[in-house]
């Protein structure tokens, strides 16, 4: 192809700026670099060169391939040998023998790491990408391609990097019907229907993307599962998503739903004691591994949110969950058990009970079951404390499970980057040992040894071209990749990683976008739930306010359970004088979050009822703070929205305007949340706006009537409609 010049190319439109992207290739755009950047890297990558021959091998190749004569807008050649300086060379010690006379020091960075160094072999300078084991070196290959991407210089290359959490997966809530729970981008990429005859090239881009944030495992269905998917039928289709996702890394693990034996095993119980059903799982696990032999495992959620479990015959969690690993333990198999559990008759304060429920069993579980515990106590709010089980569980594998699909972060359509939520999580400190016992290093094994460590995601992905629902989504999903690969990463530089290979490097466009995406989250804290406040969502859908809902099913399921706002003050009393949730930390945190003086402010209202008139740090008193953060958390989005529109020069068409209407409806909802919230709370509290602040613009009953019927992530379609309210303006 003959290359325009720029002038012509800007005329017809045609700058990297202006041409339409759907976001399908997400961060793993190749798009040719500005010529002088090109200039500057082609004499480092003449020539990609392996002699290895596996699948993992080849797909390898391929990546480089594409990646480099993408960036490089030219011919990138193939070979086994060396020809020329400036050759792309990979491989492992056993599959190359340059490599392994180079002696590298790869013992240190088992089987997933890599190691990239500039190396002059035979008289030519050369990049060589290496690891123990294909996969190590293929995620070498894509860390080798970001820094072209993002810009680094390799000519004088000597990374080394190695995951230090063993399972990274990814679990999606899809269901076999291709609806999602929770799920905002679309319906299900697994087409459960089609396969295994048809397995859409669609998977072979999805391991792409994983593989290259180092993601090596999926759950490939909900939780609240069906007993279907093991049935030989649908094991045959998750064999063919297997296949396809093997040269990547990536293992598949399925949801075992605790009462398959009875549904399509006609068996008369699933008591885990029951030695025919401990039989019939064996079979089960053998089975699996006769058309999955690399399997992963189960996830299971069982006696929560009513799906069945051992509670239904007496026994505990951990002789459930032992059944189970049993089975899977010949084959290699693990068993994540869901500590996301609380009680029908709702004894205790909520986020107390799978503490009570799992601190108890501590050691009884076997070495191949890992306990699966949400980052905090409650479920997935815009801020919560760590889960006080991280720590608590010396004698039991421990893994984290945090929520990419934004259930209650305004979905795809409000731009929420969770890696600064997650930072914060995983820096927090548990005492569990004393100082710098941080969630991180509980979860990655190195406070107590664990056996198997994980970090699982769920999953924001669907059928969606740009697969997440929004561009900035998609950064929810890379920085889970880098933050299970390393804990301890910094959600700064993760962002503007993330930003240099989706958009661009230039600073006039990287400086401000990362510093929106690193403030977003404190801002949705601020227009839904400041302070502390928790689960103020509607029920059902979780998308819009309602803190004055006091109708769900059950009393835990209601904000108003949460806010227990009154005409005394606010908040959900856990010290010592109330739940005394706080109990179930270590010290100093038992007592710094026992009183509200010494509790941070921004969890006040999660441990404390405070009267309206406490005076904050600011010398406002509680009601006017309140007030003020959700003014505070409009103004950031009008902030946000109008950066984004001085952006316009520095994007293509497509994503900017997708991402613009997105942040109108933000702008929007961010104000009903404003408005709502401090409707009822006023109604609550009897007191005065400060002096200045805006009324909302309806009557506490206009908000009250709002119901979003057809949010999506519901499973069937409007689980309770009601016609819209007529507005009434005030
Ligand atoms: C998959 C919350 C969600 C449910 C989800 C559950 C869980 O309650 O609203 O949709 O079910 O968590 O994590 O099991």
């Amino acid at each position: 192809m003959k290359f325009l010049p720029l002038l012509a190319l800007a005329a017809l439109g045609l700058t990297a700026a202006a041409r339409a992207d759907d976001g399908y290739d997400l961060w793993l755009r190749y798009h040719p670099l500005e010529k002088p950047l090109a200039a500057r890297y082609a004499p480092a990558a003449t020539e990609v060169v392996s002699a290895a021959h596996s699948a993992t091998a080849d797909v390898t190749r391929a990546e480089l391939v594409k990646g480099l004569s993408g960036l490089l807008a030219k011919k990138v050649a193939v070979g086994e040998s060396v020809h020329q300086a400036g050759a792309v060379l990979f491989g492992t010690p056993e599959n190359s023998a340059t490599i392994k006379n180079l002696n590298l020091p790869l013992g240190q960075l088992g089987p997933e790491g890599y190691l990239i160094r500039s190396a002059v072999v035979g008289g030519k300078k050369l990049t060589v990408i290496a690891g123990n084991s294909d996969v190590g070196v293929l995620y070498g290959a894509y860390r080798f391609l970001k820094l072209i991407q993002t810009h680094e210089a390799i000519d004088k290359l000597d990374i080394a990097s190695a995951p230090k959490v063993k399972l990274r997966l990814l679990n999606h809530w899809d269901n076999l019907d291709a609806t999602i729970e929770r799920g905002y981008a679309g319906s299900s990429i697994f087409k459960w229907w089609e396969l295994p005859e048809h397995v859409s090239p669609r998977m072979v881009d999805y391991a792409r993307a994983n593989a290259s944030i180092g993601i090596n495992g999926t759950v490939l269905i909900n939780v609240n599962a069906s007993s279907l998917v093991l049935t030989q039928e649908y094991l045959q289709k998750a064999a063919a998503l297997a296949d396809t996702f093997r040269p990547y890394g990536i293992k598949v693990y399925l949801v075992a739903r605790f009462s398959a034996p009875i549904e399509i095993g006609g068996l008369k119980t699933a008591d885990p004691l029951d030695p025919q059903v401990r039989e019939w799982w064996k079979h089960k696990a053998d089975e699996i591994y006769h058309y999955i032999p690399d399997f992963g495992g189960f996830l299971i959620k069982a006696n929560s949110e009513g799906q069945p479990g051992p509670g239904d015959y007496g026994r505990t969690h951990a002789e459930g969950a032992n059944m189970f690993a049993e089975a899977l333990a010949p084959h290699g198999g693990v068993v994540m058990w869901r500590a996301f559990v609380y009680s029908h008759e709702v004894p205790d304060d909520r986020i107390k009970q799978a503490y009570n429920e799992f601190k108890p069993l501590d050691g009884k579980f076997l070495p191949n079951v890992i306990l699966q515990v949400k980052n905090g106590p409650l479920d997935f709010q815009p801020r919560e404390p760590f889960s006080a089980l991280f720590g608590a569980t010396p004698a039991t594998n421990t893994g984290l499970e945090v929520q990419i699909t934004k259930e209650y972060l305004g979905f795809n359509t409000h731009l929420v980057y969770l890696g600064t939520m997650w930072q914060e999580l995983l820096g927090s400190d548990t005492f569990a040992k004393g100082p710098g016992s941080t969630v991180a290093k509980v979860i990655d094994g190195s406070m107590f040894g664990y056996k198997q460590t994980m970090m699982a995601g769920v999953s924001n992905i669907g059928s969606d071209r740009n697969w997440s629902g929004s561009i900035f989504d998609q950064a929810n999903w890379y920085a889970f990749g880098r933050l299970a690969w390393d804990p301890e990463a910094k959600a700064d530089v993760i962002a503007s990683d993330w930003v240099k290979q989706t958009f661009t490097s230039n600073p006039a466009f990287l400086k401000p976008v990362t510093a929106l995406m690193m403030g977003s989250r404190e801002t949705a804290v601020d227009y839904m739930t400041p302070l502390g406040l928790a689960h103020q969502m509607g029920t059902s859908g979780h998308y819009g306010p309602g803190p004055w809902v006091d109708s769900a099913g059950r009393a835990d399921w209601n904000p108003v359970y949460y806010n227990r706002a009154d005409k005394s003050g606010i908040g959900f009393e856990r010290g010592p004088s109330g739940s005394n949730a706080v109990a179930q930390y270590f010290p100093p945190l038992s007592t710094i979050w026992a009183k509200p003086e010494t509790t941070p402010e921004n969890l006040l209202l999660w441990f404390h009822h405070v009267p309206w008139n406490y005076a904050m740090k600011s010398g406002r008193p509680l009601w006017d703070e309140l007030v003020g953060r959700y003014d505070q958390g409009v103004a950031n989005v009008d902030a946000m929205a109008a950066e984004w529109l001085n952006l316009k020069p520095y994007v293509d068409d497509e994503r900017f305007a997708l991402t613009a209407d997105y942040l109108t409806i933000q702008k929007r909802d961010a104000r009903l949340w404003r408005d709502a919230s401090i409707a009822y709370f006023q109604s609550v509290s009897g007191l005065p706006l400060p002096a200045g602040v805006k009324k909302p613009p309806h009557s506490l009953g206009f908000y009250e009537q709002l119901e979003w019927p057809y949010a999506p992530g519901q499973g069937a379609p409007g689980r309770k409609i009601k016609p819209p309210p007529v507005e009434v303006a005030q």
